[in-house]
């Protein structure tokens, strides 16, 4: 069976996994229910930023770090930004390309499937296949681009958010929230001008968006406050890199950082507290999935877009319209419904 030669380290048969996971098909689900009890491994670490602030030069920069240290590595690039493979995706192949042939590296990138959901799903399998097929480390790769990133954090463990000078000032990255999910902030493109504000900038946003943090690590021995839910040894602060990914410089610091990070997760941080969060999370997407699909089954045909009208002529509100939808393709949980309020 194709998991079995994938578990011997086949890559062939690792590509041919992927995408049948990639793909969603049954072949796909039926192993990755076989290897889910191998997964829970492997270090993920997921890179965001906006676009062209150097995450694939980074992350092509990280892996050749984690392989000196004869680890496994596996690049995921996620591009949800475009649908197809286009440029971006065959540009990120060739900068990756001093790794190609390494076969303690496997990169893999993923088209978007249009739906983010699908994509998200997409890649956690991947991830898991990754995870069972003994890459200790997967660099997880995605374009920043809302939503994308917030789930990157979700999957990851350790999530590390790029910057480049020009960017930082421009407040537009510490606006959509990206900094919350930054475990280690990277300015990359240090070579550039306008590191120091930039980087004066993010310190200031970094304190805005861990106010507990700043207070706690500030002030905590001082304030006569509520101690903290975790205790001061363990608090995260999350540091700020500088790299130049084109040379190589401030690689090995930020690769140490990482690992300092896996380390204070394994060692009473919350390694077991985001493990569960992204089973939960991805259990949670899971069910959603399923109940839209038996729910769409379920109903007679014509029946969605006969209310969809309904609902754009006014005449049932979306809600009505939601609970009624849901009823008819469920005539059984209505009939307990009724019985429930005749009670
Ligand atoms: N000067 C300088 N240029 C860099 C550095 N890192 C990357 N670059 C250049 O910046 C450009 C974009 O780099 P990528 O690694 O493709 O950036 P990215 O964030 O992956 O881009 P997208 O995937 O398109 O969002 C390339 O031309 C790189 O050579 C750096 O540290 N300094
Ligand atoms: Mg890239």
């Amino acid at each position: 069976m194709l998991v079995d030669a994938v578990l011997k380290g086949d890559r062939l048969a690792l590509a041919r996994l992927l995408t049948q996971v990639e793909n969603n098909t049954e072949d796909g689900r039926a192993a990755l229910s076989r290897i889910f009890p191998r997964t829970g491994n492997a270090h993920l670490i997921g890179v965001t930023g906006a676009p062209g602030t150097g995450k694939s030069t980074l992350v092509n920069q990280l892996a050749l770090r984690f392989r000196s240290e004869n680890q496994r590595v596996a690049i995921v690039a996620v591009d949800p930004s475009s649908p197809f493979t286009g440029g971006a995706v065959l540009g990120d192949r060739v900068r990756m390309k001093d790794l190609g042939a390494d076969p303690g590296v496997f990169i893999r990138s993923m088209a978007s499937r249009g739906a983010l959901g699908g994509l998200a799903r997409a890649t956690t399998g991947v991830v898991q296949v990754f995870d069972a097929a003994n890459y200790q480390i997967v660099l997880i790769e995605t374009v920043g681009a809302g939503q994308g990133e917030v789930d990157v954090a979700r999957l990851a463990h350790t999530t590390l958010v790029v910057e480049a000078p020009g960017f930082g000032d421009d407040i537009q990255a510490i606006k959509a929230g990206i900094l919350e999910i930054a475990d280690i902030l990277v300015i990359n493109k240090a070579d550039r001008p306008g590191v120091e504000s930039t980087e004066k900038a993010l310190r200031s946003a970094l304190d805005f968006a861990h106010p507990d943090e700043r207070d706690f690590a500030h002030h905590g021995k001082l304030l006569d406050r509520e101690p903290p839910a975790r205790p001061a040894e363990q608090h995260w602060r999350t540091p700020i890199q500088r790299t130049v990914a084109t040379d190589g410089t401030g690689i090995p610091e930020l690769a140490a950082s990482i690992r300092k990070h896996a380390d204070y997760l394994r060692s009473g941080g919350n390694w077991a507290g985001r493990e569960q969060a992204r089973l939960v999370s991805e259990l949670a997407a899971h069910i959603d999935e399923l109940l839209l699909d038996r729910f769409h089954a379920g109903l007679p045909q014509g029946r969605y877009n006969e209310v969809v009208q309904q609902v754009v002529q006014r005449q049932i509100s979306p809600g009505d319209a939601a609970r009624k939808l849901v009823d008819d393709g469920n005539p059984g949980e209505k009939a307990r419904n009724q019985r429930g309020r005749a009670k």
